[in-house]
């Protein structure tokens, strides 16, 4: 009997998980507006923004900087400047899943680590400022059609369990400046319903009924026993 009932519990609920299709996003920045100081994604297109760059430099953003010759960067992307702690932060407005992944290019002459750099360090971070996910990682020239990218490039790539909250990203190159692209996650917007909220009305009734057909189907399996 326990296992019948079990066996419809895991049916139900796995008709409930099956409605949560989960999608991933990739931000190319092709409409970020050179000088703003923020830039926001609105992957539903619900009016609220549901990932936001921001940076303390009051210059702003540029769109470009390496050129075409790149493995990791097709511009536009978000450009600016490598000279401060926290050079850009990211802000998931109803958390993100999972994964991020980002392709950065450093402004640098070379990729001579005596020096130390260039590198690009991201830091994710739950609602509770825990530090979830890291990742430092070197920029160096890659190989491409007919020679090497023109600047230091690279990829960071984290996993996570839980929400991350926000992120931080922090530059080093020579002569101060990053350029990020291909900005890959999976946010609160992508999501149907999102995953992380309470299910609206509509998923609600769906719950419930799912679940009082599951109460029924285990109340005819007690009267079969
Ligand atoms: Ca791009
Ligand atoms: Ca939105
Ligand atoms: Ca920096």
């Amino acid at each position: 009997m326990i296992g019948k009932i079990s066996a419809v519990i895991t049916a139900t609920t796995i008709l409930f998980l099956g409605s949560n299709a989960v999608q991933g996003a990739k931000l190319t920045f092709d409409d970020l507006i050179t000088g703003q100081t923020s830039y926001g994604f609105d992957g539903d297109a619900d009016s609220i923004d549901d990932v936001i760059f921001s940076t303390v430099d009051p210059a702003g953003f540029n769109t470009i900087g390496p050129g075409p010759n790149m493995t990791y960067i097709n511009e536009p992307g978000l450009e600016g400047t490598a000279l401060l702690a926290t050079d850009l932060r990211v802000d998931f407005t109803f958390g993100a899943a999972a994964s991020l992944k980002f392709g950065f290019a450093l402004d640098s002459f070379g990729d001579d680590k005596t020096a130390g750099y260039p590198y690009a360090e991201f830091k994710v971070y739950d609602t509770g400022d825990t530090l979830i996910a890291s990742q430092k990682v070197d920029g160096y020239y890659t190989a491409i059609d007919g020679g090497f990218s023109t600047y230091p490039e690279g990829e960071i790539s984290v996993t996570f369990s839980g929400l991350a909250a926000y992120a931080t990203f922090d530059f080093q190159s020579d002569y101060g400046r990053f350029i990020i692209d291909n900005f890959e996650g999976t946010f609160g917007s992508t999501e149907d319903p999102p995953i992380h909220t309470t299910p609206d009305g509509g998923s609600c009734l769906m719950l419930y009924g799912l679940a009082f057909l599951g109460l029924g189907t285990v109340r005819r399996l007690l009267r079969q026993e």
